[in-house]
């Protein structure tokens, strides 16, 4: 009988460790063939935008920073973005190549871009007066760009939350996380029934009030809303955005202003900023094409995604210097797009030379430096090469070794100075290569 009791306990025991541990129901995660689907975009836009943009300093760090937090909560009065066209910008996003757009609807700062009827700091409150994100959300369907939503879990300007000023180690008491999850819902199901995003954007789920079961909740809320909304790892109550691990609440992972390592099972994209700051930032020192095209490369070869992000002006504009050089993007995308949207990455991992791609038959070699006259892959086994060429360009010259290296003889000057792609058309599916090293 003991034994018996004993064993009940540990049963007991192990579920409730399941329970608190695998916390999602399989049958509500995002289906594969939706985050398929949402892995071959490969290319988005992230903005940045707010009543922060009137001092131009960091919209997830400036508050009481650089800007005291009584100016900074008032801020929202001044703000008119009377230049704002959503047209403009997803026309930007277009233009750029890209194939989804993710706006800031709630930052740290609490601010909503959406007239919400859960917090008067918003949009509606300040002269502006425009849904922001309703605006975009029909842009977005406008120019056939997948529309998606940021969200933050913080909130230092909810009374509710009990961190208000970042950083802050003594909890407010007085605040109430039920309440405030509750008005998060809330705010959640407006943004999920009014504007229909393809995915949400959760981020500031490292401080900590919040709890696993409170992202658990939420995920759960959300998928009854609409099972295919796809959610990113930061719902969870953890700060391990670059990988997926075993009890991340959220479907895909998210490492920020770095590249992500390649991998082949779980689903990432990499956010990264055009210039230095998320928020605009005047004469911010911007990124050159060939370090824009080689990111958006690398990432593809990692496997990844890339989220691209952009800090629209206190006026509604977005820099026309940004605007340009995304057109740019675009304009190689045109070009080499084959190589880039609906890919897979690997078999190699990407290096400061050259990344693979890879779909169907087709190994993509996207060639960044000529650091020598030649490029030698590691050995692929059981293929054979039955057409080497550039991508818009002639025939390459190769040759393979016994041992099977391909070594891919380069000219003079590589055909484009930003990412060259060599075409490798193999008696197999290249999709299928174990990934080599
Ligand atoms: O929305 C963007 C950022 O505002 C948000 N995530 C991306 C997508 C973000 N909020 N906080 N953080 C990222 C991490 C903040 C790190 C910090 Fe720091 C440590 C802020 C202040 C100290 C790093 C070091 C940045 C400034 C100094």
């Amino acid at each position: 009988m003991k034994s018996f009791v004993s064993l009940l306990i540990f049963l007991s025991f192990f579920c409730q460790s399941k329970a608190q541990s695998t916390l999602i129901d399989p049958a509500i995660q995002t289906p594969k063939a939706v985050l398929d689907d949402f892995m071959d975009q490969r290319f988005g836009m992230f903005i940045h935008w707010g009543p922060v943009t009137l001092r131009g300093t960091e919209i997830g760090w400036s508050r009481g920073t650089n800007v005291p937090t009584e100016e900074y909560d008032n801020l929202y009065k001044e703000f008119n973005p009377v230049l704002f066209n959503a047209d403009q910008w997803a026309q930007t996003a277009k233009n750029a190549g890209m194939k989804y757009l993710t706006i800031t609807a709630k930052h740290h700062d609490g601010f909503c871009l959406w007239p919400t009827a859960f917090s008067d700091y918003n949009i509606m409150n300040s002269q502006y007066k425009v849904d922001i994100v309703g605006e975009l959300a029909r842009a977005c369907k406008k120019y056939d760009i997948k529309f998606c939503v940021y969200f933050t879990v913080l909130d230092w300007h909810d009374q509710n939350y009990p961190v208000h000023i970042s950083g802050d180690k003594n909890p407010d008491p007085n605040a109430d996380m039920n309440k405030f999850v509750t008005t998060m819902k809330n705010e959640l199901q407006e943004i999920v029934t009014r504007y229909h995003p393809f995915m949400l954007w959760f981020d500031g789920n490292w401080e900590s009030p919040w709890k696993n079961e409170y992202a658990a909740d939420v995920y759960t809320f959300l998928k009854k809303l609409d099972p295919n909304v796809i959610i990113n790892n930061r719902l969870g109550a953890n700060n391990q955005h670059p990988k997926l691990g075993p009890n991340t609440i959220g479907d895909y992972a998210t490492p920020e202003q770095e590249i992500g390592e390649l991998n082949m099972k779980d689903p990432w994209e990499t956010c990264m900023t055009i210039c230095n700051q998320w928020s605009w930032k005047p004469n911010d020192q911007m990124k050159t094409l060939h370090q824009c095209i080689q990111t958006l490369a690398k990432v593809a070869g990692g496997n990844g995604n890339l989220l691209f992000n952009v800090g629209p002006m206190p006026d509604g504009r977005m820099e026309n210097r940004q605007i340009t050089r995304l057109k740019e993007m675009g304009d190689w995308l045109k070009l080499y797009g084959e190589s880039i949207y609906g890919t897979k990455g690997g078999p190699f991992k990407p290096n400061e030379v050259y990344a693979a791609t890879r779909k169907g038959n087709k190994l993509y070699i996207h060639v960044f430096e000529r650091k020598s006259a030649s490029i030698t892959l590691p050995v692929l086994p059981n293929t054979k090469i039955k057409k080497a060429f550039w991508l818009n360009g002639g025939k390459i010259n190769y040759n393979r070794n016994a041992a099977g290296n391909i070594t891919l003889q380069l000219p003079d000057q590589l055909p484009d100075s930003n990412d060259s792609v060599i075409v490798l058309e193999l008696d197999i599916n290249a999709e299928n290569i174990p990934v080599v090293s």
